[in-house]
């Protein structure tokens, strides 16, 4: 009877210091919330390039334009197992870039150095990343261009196992709010590129082999760019 009690202690003990823990930590840091994984998944381990700093505030406004926002990212769970699956695969685009190579948005390297800018010429163009095989995709991670305060516009992401598209894919982000881009009136946000990337998170996974990001230009000027594309998934 005894040990029984002091087994009770003891996890009564165990659940007061988590809590404890957690509440401190939450001092520290307001922005971030004890919350544990849902059951099955896993916290999405990302590498940060370094921020941005200087630059002129954003004089831009639109109707689906979402606030800046300085916090840490919450967290993002995804499925046990689920890996970088783009690293390093081919990559095509509807025109031949104007700097740099296609290869770059796939190389790991996220700095925002010119040097690593793939850029696009102007009007609606997209680049496509050929996974290579069909895979459940979770999370896509966005760099366009982290180089002062940018907001691309139509950034649309669909995916898909046809190389060509022709049916259009399966949409996991569409800011495109006026439909100028022509495939579909978007309700996602048009924001402010940082160093943090966009995360897309995709709960329940998408199927497919090619992952095609569209954009068209930015609120500087008439060009599309890409730092870093990252696709997270597993078989
Ligand atoms: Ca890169
Ligand atoms: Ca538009």
């Amino acid at each position: 009877m005894n040990t029984y009690r002091n087994l009770l202690v003891s996890v009564t003990l165990l659940f007061f210091s988590l809590g404890l823990i957690c509440n401190i930590s939450l001092a520290q840091n307001e922005n971030e919330k004890c919350t544990t994984p849902p059951s099955g998944k896993v916290e999405l381990k990302l590498e940060l390039p370094e921020p941005f700093f200087g630059g002129t505030p954003i004089d831009y406004y639109s109707p689906n334009f979402e606030p800046e926002d300085y916090k840490d990212r919450p967290p993002y769970y995804v499925p046990e197992g689920t890996v970088l699956i783009s690293r390093d695969k081919p990559v095509t685009s509807s025109v031949t870039p104007t700097r740099g190579q296609l290869k770059q948005i796939v190389d790991g390297i996220k700095d925002y150095g010119k040097k690593h800018v793939v850029e696009l010429p102007e009007g609606l163009q997209w680049i496509q990343i050929d996974l290579e095989k069909e895979y459940n995709i979770y999370a896509i991670v966005v760099w366009h261009f982290h180089e002062g305060k940018r907001v691309y516009h139509d950034f649309i992401v669909t995916v898909g196992n046809d190389p060509d598209f022709k049916d259009g894919g399966k949409q996991v982000y569409n800011n495109d709010y006026d439909n100028s881009a022509g495939m579909g009136v978007g309700k996602d946000k048009e924001y402010v590129e940082n160093h943090k990337g966009r995360l897309i998170g995709i709960d329940d996974g998408v199927k497919g082999r090619y992952v095609r990001l569209y954009s068209n230009g930015n609120n500087a000027n008439d060009m599309n760019h890409y730092i870093e594309v990252e696709i997270y998934g597993k078989e």
